[in-house]
């Protein structure tokens, strides 16, 4: 029989064993909703544009082929100096060896010591921080706690592979192909002239992966037409002409035209005349928020139907890795707008953010076609899963 002594003994026990679970579990959920807040903070749309763009009244650009603004002067390769450009770039693994240390990295720390149950908190912050988003780091919990939960604590292999199990499907079934033996043989080169329409913000590296994607494409032989659809910025036809002539490929930038339709429409009727294989069409960088220069995108994409009815073949959005989760914000805007068919993802060289490709595959499920580790043509590579999660995991 139990005393009374004892009866409030017990009971003491039974309220604190309580108030000691209510404060455990209301600690567990508030480093849990800031590690989600914190992850989801997406950085003002504003923040992303270094230079405000010109107003849509600024003095239009009247590009002067041949007589480019530039002081340097473009540096036209010869075909020795291309055969080294295509060569002589890093490995994969090399360029994205930040963010294997921000993913990977941090994970194999935490298992580096003894693991306990709450270690499956520590694994859940890192893929929260690693810009994965926090729809697909949900889905990966689920995997890992049941994975942790079978036993297989100590064993930090049982964890990489349950990842790169997770991270292949997620990008099957984003319709990721693997590459062909061309960095573009996964693009849709089926038209006659294909056209591809290269979209995205301010400074994601548009002009850089059309100057990699034509000098790539010239090299098999094909024959490329750059069409010069950035009508805003002074400076763009210049640039986009120092690519062409490092590519070896033909632009069309017509002198005083300011709608980049117009230069879209153009370029494509003199490629279906002139039997070019593919057309590549630069625009301007463009906030997913201005709601005006996305109309205009639509009249773009309309227009260039007018010529070739299936055309665009390609709309490729650029996105910079280092937007983290504001790449999924611009990706999404877009898509709603022009209609995406793949994703070029640059700058993946140098940032710990290579995380959100992950992230895109699973929300959005448009391609990732291309990666970009670095300025020169040899820096751009063909989005393979395998390689891929070989160079993160
Ligand atoms: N490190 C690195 N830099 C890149 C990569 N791609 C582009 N860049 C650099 O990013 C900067 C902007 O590139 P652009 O090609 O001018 O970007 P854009 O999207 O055409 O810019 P706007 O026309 O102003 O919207 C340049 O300095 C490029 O050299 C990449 O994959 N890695
Ligand atoms: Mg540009």
């Amino acid at each position: 029989m139990i005393n009374n002594n004892e009866m409030i003994f017990l009971g003491l026990g039974v309220v604190l064993l309580f108030i000691g679970l209510s404060v455990f579990f209301w600690r567990r959920n508030r480093k849990k909703k800031k590690i989600v807040e914190a992850s989801q903070k997406v950085e003002p749309a504003s923040a992303l544009q270094k230079t405000e763009l010109p107003p849509v009244t600024a003095e239009p650009f009247k590009p002067e082929l041949g007589k480019t603004e530039l002081k340097v002067q473009p540096k036209v390769e010869s075909k020795e100096d291309l055969k080294d450009e295509f060569t002589s770039s890093k490995t994969l693994k090399q360029a994205l060896s930040k963010t294997e240390e921000n993913l990977w990295g941090r994970i194999r720390h935490l298992f580096s010591s003894e693991v306990a149950q709450k270690n499956i908190d520590d694994v859940e912050e890192v893929l929260y921080t690693s810009d994965l988003g926090p729809k697909t780091v949900e889905l990966l919990m689920k995997s890992v706690q049941a994975e942790l939960s079978r036993g297989e604590k100590n064993n930090i292999d049982s964890i990489k592979n349950l990842l790169r199990r997770e991270f292949q499907q997620i990008f099957e079934k984003s319709h990721v192909q693997e590459p062909g033996p061309d960095l573009f043989s996964h693009l849709n080169l089926s038209g006659a002239p294909s056209v591809w329409l290269v979209v995205g913000v301010n400074g994601v590296g548009k002009t850089t992966t059309i100057g990699k994607l034509a000098a790539h494409l010239a090299k098999q032989g094909k024959k490329v037409l750059v069409a010069a659809g950035d009508t805003f910025r002074a400076a763009a036809g210049s640039q986009l002409k120092v690519w062409t002539d490092r590519a070896q490929v033909e632009i069309f930038s017509p002198p005083g035209v300011t709608d980049p339709s117009a230069v879209g429409f153009d370029a494509v009727q003199k490629a279906k005349a002139q039997n070019y294989d593919v057309v590549i069409v630069d625009t301007a960088g463009r906030l997913h928020t201005q709601v005006n220069l996305m109309e205009e995108l639509k009249k773009l994409k309309r227009v260039l139907t007018k010529v070739v009815p299936e055309a665009p073949h390609e709309v490729l959005i650029v996105l910079d890795a280092n937007s983290g989760q504001n790449a999924l914000a611009q990706a999404r805007e877009f898509h709603s707008s022009v209609q995406l068919t793949g994703v070029v993802l640059t700058k993946m060289d140098g940032t710990a953010k290579g995380g959100v490709a992950v992230g895109l595959a699973n929300e959005l499920q448009i391609p990732i076609r291309l990666i970009g580790v670095g300025e020169k043509i040899g820096d751009l590579r063909a989005f393979s899963t395998q390689e891929f999660v070989d160079s993160i995991l």
